[in-house]
C-alpha cells in the first residue's frame, strides 16, 4: 500500500515534562493545524521532533511507542542539535533571511554543520520506513536538504517539499554563505511548493542566478532531471474553525468575556511571538488610534494574544520585552478606572476559547512585516457565522493575494493603520457583510484538503511525466 509520510520539524504533538510525568499536547503553530487535520488518513505517518529531551533509552521507547499509536514517528534531538540547528541556523540565519531581517541573522559555520548532520538524521529516519511506493513530503525551512539526500539514497522515489515561509529575493539569498547547498538541496523534489507566486518566482530567479538552471512554466531543467514548481496558497480546516465558533463552549466563554468588558468593542490581535509579525507596530497604531480619534477611548479595546516562541533566542526575548514595555506604557497613560486599552495575554489558548476571541472581536488586525501565509485571517474569517467583522490585513502576508476584500494595509505605515481600525470600526454592516461572505466563499472552497489534494495530485503527475521523459 502506498503512503504519505509527512516530514517536519515538529510534529503535531508537543510532549511536556511535568514532575516525573510526561504529557502529550497539541503543538501551536500553522503547519501542526494545518495538516494536522489530514495527516491520520489512509495509514498516513508523520515524521518530527517531539519537543522532549528524552532521558533514557526506556524512556526513548516509551515515547515512540504512544506516539505510534497516533501514527507518529519520533525524531529525538539533543540540546546541542536544537542549540545549533534550531536555534542557530533554522531560527537565527534562514528565519531573518527569509523574513528580510538580515540585520538579525548570524553566519556561524557551526551552525550550518549541525544542520547538515540533523537533516541526515531525519533523512535516516524516514529512509527506514519508507518503500518504495510511499511518497515523501517534506516541509519547511528546517529541512532545506532533505530531499536531496533522499534523492541520493533513492533515485526514484517520490519527493514533494513545500515552504511555509517566504522564499525572499534574490538579494537576500546571495548574502547566504551556504546559498547554492541550500538550493541544491530543495532541488532533490519532484515538486516544490510555494505559498504564493511572487515566492516561487524569487525562486526561479535565485536557481538561475546562482545555479545557472533555466526555467520554462515552473519547470527546472537540472540537466538529470526535472522539477515542478508551483504555488500552492494553504488553507485552513474550516468547518473545523467554524463549527468551534459556534459550539457551546465558544458561546459560553464570548458571554463571559463580553460581561466583563460590557459595552466595550473588541478589535483583536493573535501570533506567536515573532518580529516579522510586527506585534510593536501593531500597539504604536493603536496608540495613534486613540490619540487621533479620542472618541474611541472607553469605547474600544484591543485583546492581543502573543503566544510565547522561541525565547532561546536572543531578538525574541529582547521583543518581548519591547512589547511588555509598550503595552505598559500605553495602558498606564490612558487607561481609566473602568476601561484597558490593551489586554495582554502571553500564553496560549484553548481552541475553543481562541473561537470564542474570534466570535467576540469586530476588527481583525493581522499586520505581520512579512508572513508566508498567515493562517490566522483566514480562521477569523471562518469564524464569523453572521458574516460580521472586517479583517484588517498586511499587504506582506501571503494570505493578501487571495483575501482583497480584507482592508489591505502597509504594516509600516502606521497612519494607514490607525486610519483602517477607524475605517473598520465605523464601516456599515452591508458593507462588511458582503466583504466577509467574499472572502469566507475563497476560504471555505480552497481549504487545506484542497490544499493538500491539489498538491498531491501536481506530485503524482510530476512524477508520471518523469517516467514517461525517462522511458522516451
Ligand atoms: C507558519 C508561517 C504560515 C495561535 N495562537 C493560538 C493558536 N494559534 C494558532 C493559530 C494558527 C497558528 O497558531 C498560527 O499560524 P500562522 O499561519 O498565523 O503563523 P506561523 O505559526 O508563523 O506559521 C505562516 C503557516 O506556517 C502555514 O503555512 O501561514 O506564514 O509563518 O492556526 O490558530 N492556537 C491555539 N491557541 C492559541 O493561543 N489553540
Amino acid at each position: 500500500m502506498s503512503r504519505t509520510i509527512i516530514v517536519s520539524n515538529r510534529l503535531p504533538t508537543k510532549i511536556l515534562r511535568t514532575d516525573n510525568s510526561l504529557t502529550f499536547q497539541p503543538s501551536e503553530g500553522g503547519l501542526a493545524t494545518g495538516l494536522g487535520s489530514i495527516y491520520q488518513a489512509d495509514g498516513n505517518v508523520w515524521v518530527g521532533w517531539p519537543g522532549l529531551f528524552v532521558e533514557d533509552a526506556a524512556e526513548e521507547e516509551y515515547v515512540c511507542e504512544q506516539l505510534r499509536q497516533d501514527s507518529m514517528v519520533p525524531v529525538f534531538l539533543t540540546e546541542a542539535e536544537i542549540r545549533d540547528f534550531y536555534e542557530g541556523f533554522s531560527n537565527s540565519t534562514l528565519w531573518p533571511t527569509f523574513h528580510y531581517f538580515t540585520q538579525y541573522a548570524t553566519y556561524e559555520q557551526a551552525h550550518w554543520e549541525a544542520y547538515v548532520a540533523v537533516n541526515e538524521k531525519f533523512c535516516r529516519a524516514v529512509l527506514e520506513l519508507a518503500g518504495p511506493e510511499d511518497t515523501i513530503w517534506v516541509h519547511d525551512y528546517q529541512l532545506l536538504l532533505l530531499p536531496a539526500m533522499l534523492r541520493q539514497a533513492r533515485p526514484e522515489a517520490t519527493i514533494g517539499f513545500f515552504l511555509h515561509i517566504p522564499f525572499p529575493s534574490y538579494e537576500l539569498i546571495r548574502v547566504l554563505p551556504w546559498r547554492k547547498e541550500l538550493l541544491q538541496g530543495m532541488l532533490g523534489a519532484d515538486l516544490l511548493g510555494f505559498h504564493t507566486f511572487g515566492y516561487m518566482r524569487h525562486f526561479l530567479s535565485a536557481v538561475s542566478q546562482l545555479l545557472g538552471f533555466s526555467s520554462q512554466n515552473g519547470q527546472i531543467e537540472t540537466g538529470s532531471r526535472t522539477v515542478l514548481v508551483d504555488a500552492f496558497p494553504m488553507g485552513i480546516d474550516y468547518e473545523r474553525y467554524e463549527q468551534a465558533a459556534a459550539s457551546e463552549a465558544a458561546i459560553r466563554h464570548e458571554a463571559t468575556y463580553r460581561e466583563a468588558l460590557r459595552e466595550v468593542r473588541v478589535i483583536l490581535s493573535i501570533d506567536r511571538l515573532d518580529y516579522s509579525k510586527g506585534i510593536a507596530q501593531r500597539l504604536r497604531a493603536f496608540e495613534l488610534l486613540i490619540q487621533r480619534y479620542p472618541e474611541w477611548r472607553e469605547q474600544v479595546s484591543l485583546i492581543m494574544v502573543v503566544v510565547p516562541s522561541r525565547d532561546q533566542v536572543a531578538q525574541y526575548a529582547s521583543l518581548k520585552e519591547e512589547i511588555d514595555e509598550l503595552v505598559g506604557r500605553i495602558n498606564a497613560q490612558y487607561r481609566t478606572i473602568s476601561w484597558t486599552p490593551i489586554h495582554y495575554f502571553y500564553r496560549s489558548f484553548p481552541l475553543e476559547e481562541l473561537a470564542s476571541l474570534y466570535r467576540l472581536a469586530e476588527v481583525a488586525l493581522v499586520t505581520p512585516m512579512r508572513d508566508g501565509m498567515n493562517l490566522v485571517a483566514k480562521e477569523f474569517v471562518a469564524s464569523k457565522a453572521n458574516q460580521k467583522g472586517v479583517l484588517i490585513l498586511s499587504e506582506r502576508a501571503g494570505a493578501a493575494r487571495e483575501l482583497s476584500d480584507a482592508l489591505i494595509i502597509n504594516p509600516t505605515n502606521t497612519g494607514e493603520l490607525a486610519e483602517a481600525m477607524h475605517d473598520a470600526l465605523v464601516m456599515p454592516e452591508e458593507d462588511q457583510i458582503q466583504r466577509m461572505g467574499a472572502m469566507q466563499a475563497l476560504v471555505r472552497q480552497y481549504n487545506v484538503f484542497a490544499w493538500t489534494k491539489l498538491f498531491m495530485d501536481r506530485l503524482a503527475y510530476s512524477k508520471m511525466k518523469q517516467h514517461t521523459l525517462d522511458t522516451e
